[in-house]
């Protein structure tokens, strides 16, 4: 049995649901408030989804989808603000409570917490998305149940990159033999094993189910619970949920 040191968990998609609902509907509200008539639909946002980074997808849109957009001559500037205000917007969504964690996830924190075991935060959103999905779902205190976050721009790389990963593996100073990191996406994946993290556990979702998750360690369609057990892609049923137990046997 493996010890594991902690648990590093990806944010959209794998403890919730938020893109489809959260982020895709929160970029269409900024948009629609500076008058632009882009609309992000659930399936256009699909593709979108390949470039990770809000500010990065926007201007991965103008890039591939309306190239005839006349940008403003400060780009960057323009996507900064238009990204602004897309966060206050989801913060906004989150404060509805829209997005529920997926099942199993606040089980897993709760075990881990109890017993002691580290756990960190790894992802491309904007801090203040963290904060605010944390605190509409697990309380005002659940920030400080991670001893690291590692979340959007302290890093220069997003993933696929697996930059994100070794920040928060160097400020635990554990190596990737003795972590677990969770995902939803085959870019998380290949961050979390490009940064030498060596158990990775995923939990696809409708955007993410068919890429690539050949180096994870276990893919399963949620953490579950005691009574509702998770399935693998080929049906079968585990006999418990993913628990700190079965985590140690990866
Ligand atoms: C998450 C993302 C993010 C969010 C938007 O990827 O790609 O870009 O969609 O967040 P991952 P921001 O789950 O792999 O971390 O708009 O705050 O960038
Ligand atoms: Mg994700």
């Amino acid at each position: 049995m493996a010890e594991i040191d902690a648990l590093i968990f990806d944010v959209d998609g794998t403890l919730a649901d938020t893109e489809r609902d959260g982020h895709r509907v929160a970029f269409n509200r900024a948009f629609a408030d500076a008058g632009l008539d882009w609309d992000w639909g659930v399936d256009l946002y699909g593709e979108l989804l390949g470039v990770t980074g809000g500010k990065e997808r926007i201007k991965h849109y103008l890039r591939e989808f309306n190239p005839g957009f006349e940008a403003p001559d400060d780009l960057d500037a323009f996507v900064a603000d238009l990204h602004a205000a897309k966060t206050e917007h989801y913060k906004a969504l989150m404060n509805e409570g829209r997005v529920p964690l997926r099942p199993g996830v606040e089980r897993l924190l709760r075990e881990a917490r109890a017993v002691g075991v580290p756990m960190a935060i790894a992802t491309t959103t904007t801090m203040d998305n963290v904060t605010s999905l944390l605190e509409n779902t697990l309380g005002s205190d659940a920030i400080d149940w991670f001893a690291e976050i590692g979340a959007g721009d302290i890093v220069p790389r997003k993933k696929p990159a697996p930059d994100i990963y070794e920040w928060v593996l160097q400020r635990m100073g554990l190596g990737g033999d003795r972590v677990v990191a969770f995902e939803d996406s085959g870019h998380g994946v290949q961050s979390a094993a490009d940064a030498g993290i060596e158990r990775i556990v995923v939990t696809p979702n409708d955007y993410t189910l068919g890429q690539d998750f050949s180096r994870a360690a276990l893919v399963v369609d949620q953490l579950g619970e005691r009574d509702a057990p998770p399935r693998t892609p080929d049906g079968t049923v585990l006999s418990g949920p993913v628990d700190l137990e079965l985590l140690r046997r990866l």
